[in-house]
């Protein structure tokens, strides 16, 4: 989690306002390390630039001034009056700008922050919420594998019962999406059901995707329908790529819950 660092650092600028004596500081705060001052940064800044904008209104007032009852007979030094309250209103001029610039950037930093930060927080919830998943189908024993929680069933029965079995605990029979996936499910070395079956003229698995070409693995001479009783599929010949068969519903198999996570 990123925090910027802010840090109210105070540096004083000491803007002389008039050479007879009279001064005006004003505290620039800058960035540092407290995040949480920083509406008070900027409610410093603020005031910072309405004190020096009150400044400059006054050496407008004072040029004017200084323009004004010039004696000849001292005309030198008035001009070099008034070049020096010309150069100090050019002074408080950039000063003010900066300032101003300097509390819009700060601005920026802080609504940036707000988003960041907000952003942060959604993803924690979102990581918090998958942990939780995880630590729940871990605790029941199930397998993890590439992006999913497995059970293979230690009984047997039709794959109507399989399925309940699975969606009871948040899951589903398995869905083999490829030749990784199809790898592991053979491994557990069980007559099982999975979550295929025939749906009209084609097959369709229980997330309500269909058989894909590129990923289905019927075991040779399959499906063949016998009887024509056999809508459901299970993995027989597990010791093969090509492993599964399609089955009447009602046969006892073990079978094999997936939870994508
Ligand atoms: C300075 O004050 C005037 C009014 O007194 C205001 O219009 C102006 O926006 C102020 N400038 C800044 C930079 O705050
Ligand atoms: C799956 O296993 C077969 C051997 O049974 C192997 O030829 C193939 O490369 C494996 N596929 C993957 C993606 O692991
Ligand atoms: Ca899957
Ligand atoms: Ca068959």
């Amino acid at each position: 989690m990123t925090s910027p660092r802010w840090m109210i650092l105070v540096c004083f600028s000491l803007i002389s306002v008039f050479g007879t004596g009279e001064s005006l500081t004003i505290i620039v705060p800058e960035i540092s390390n407290e995040q949480n001052s920083l509406p008070a940064i900027i409610a410093q800044m603020s005031r910072a630039i309405a004190d020096l904008n009150a400044s400059h209104k006054k050496l407008l007032v004072q040029q004017g001034r200084s323009g004004c009852n010039c004696n000849p007979s001292s005309l030198q030094a008035c001009y070099s009056q008034r070049n020096l309250a010309n150069r100090r209103l050019s002074s408080c001029n950039s000063q003010l700008r900066s300032l101003v610039a300097q509390r819009s950037s700060l601005l920026r930093q802080v609504s940036a922050f707000r988003s960041q930060y907000a952003a942060v927080v959604k993803q924690r919830a979102v990581l918090q919420s998958r942990l939780n998943v995880f630590t729940r189908y871990q605790n029941y024993g199930w397998k993890y594998y590439r992006g999913s929680f497995y059970y293979v069933s230690t009984s047997t029965a039709t794959w109507v019962a399989s399925r309940n079995y699975c969606t009871a605990r948040g899951a589903d029979l398995v869905v083999i999406n490829d030749a990784f996936e199809n790898n592991f499910t053979r491994g557990l070395k069980r007559k099982a059901w999975i979550g295929l079956y025939r749906s009209g003229s084609n097959w369709r698995w229980v997330d309500g995707s269909y058989l894909s070409s590129r990923a289905s693995y019927w075991a040779p001479r399959e499906p063949n329908n016998l009887g024509n009783r056999e809508g459901h599929v299970e993995i027989r010949l597990f010791n093969i790529l090509n492993s599964w068969n399609d089955e009447p519903w009602t046969t006892a198999n073990y079978w094999i819950c997936e939870k994508k996570v």
